[in-house]
């Protein structure tokens, strides 16, 4: 049984902070994941340390070799501290950079090299990934969000568990946690979905949405769950749902 978890950049770093991590936060996710680390595939978002500098550089819209070095270095820095505070909580683990092992087509992943990944798993080792810049076929270079990886790999792995943890209860509709939506339901829901605070260039909870609900469509389920609150990842990782189920329609 695999699990795919993302934890989002909010819960990681002060998205409004160029480079500011949230260290006590990264030891505490740290720690959860450790009380079941099993058969994880852990995807974090790039927070600060990813969405200031895309921004800065005009990715994914402009080509600029600069800006993609200091982006993908600067995202490889987080990485490398989740993994550190992972070790440190007693999790083997190792980063799997996207932009060394796949490639995009008009931004969306044409091809990954998932046998590592799998490796890792087979060996007790979690794979550690996150949103990245990487190569595209058509527009020279992209962003490949954490949300695309997460769909991206249940799919690969048949994940039996999906969650998303952000920084929010769930999809809010007036305020409040859905507790399931399916693609039937988003238009009603669509124009009330809040974005994510802070700089975010790879659409925010309405493009986290669109991802699952394309995962939903195959007939892999997921959540999206509040990562802020202290018991909720080590709850997901236990296979209870918490926050909002994104389903396929009946
Ligand atoms: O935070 C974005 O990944 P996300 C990646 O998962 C970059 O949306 C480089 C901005």
């Amino acid at each position: 049984m695999t699990l795919v978890l993302k934890i989002g950049g909010s819960i990681l770093t002060d998205k409004n902070r160029k480079l500011t991590a949230r260290p006590d936060e990264i030891t505490r996710v740290a720690k959860e994941i450790a009380i079941h680390p099993n058969d994880v595939v852990l995807v974090h978002g790039a927070g600060s340390f990813g969405h200031i500098p895309a921004k800065k550089y005009g990715l994914p819209h402009e080509f600029d070799r600069a800006g993609l070095r200091v982006t993908h270095s600067s995202v490889a820095k987080l990485c490398e501290k989740v993994v550190e505070a992972l070790s440190l909580a007693g999790v083997e683990c190792l980063p799997v950079h996207p932009l060394s092992c796949l490639y995009l087509r008009g931004g969306r992943i044409d091809s990954f090299f998932m046998e590592p990944i799998k490796e890792m798993l087979t060996n007790g080792i979690m794979p550690v990934l996150h949103g990245d810049v990487a190569m595209d076929a058509t527009g020279k270079a992209a962003i490949v969000s954490g949300d695309q990886l997460v769909a991206y790999i249940a799919k690969a792995v048949q994940a039996e568990v999906v969650a998303v943890g952000s920084n929010v209860d769930g999809v809010l509709f007036s305020g409040k946690p859905l507790s399931r939506i399916t693609r039937k339901e988003l238009s009603q829901v669509e124009s009330a979905i809040v974005g994510s605070a802070g700089v975010d260039v790879t659409g925010g909870m309405r493009g986290k949405l669109l991802e699952l609900l394309d995962l939903a469509d195959l007939g892999i389920d997921s959540m999206i769950f509040n990562a802020g609150i202290e018991g909720n990842i080590a709850r997901v990782l236990l296979g209870e749902c918490v926050g909002t189920r994104i389903g396929r329609a009946n």
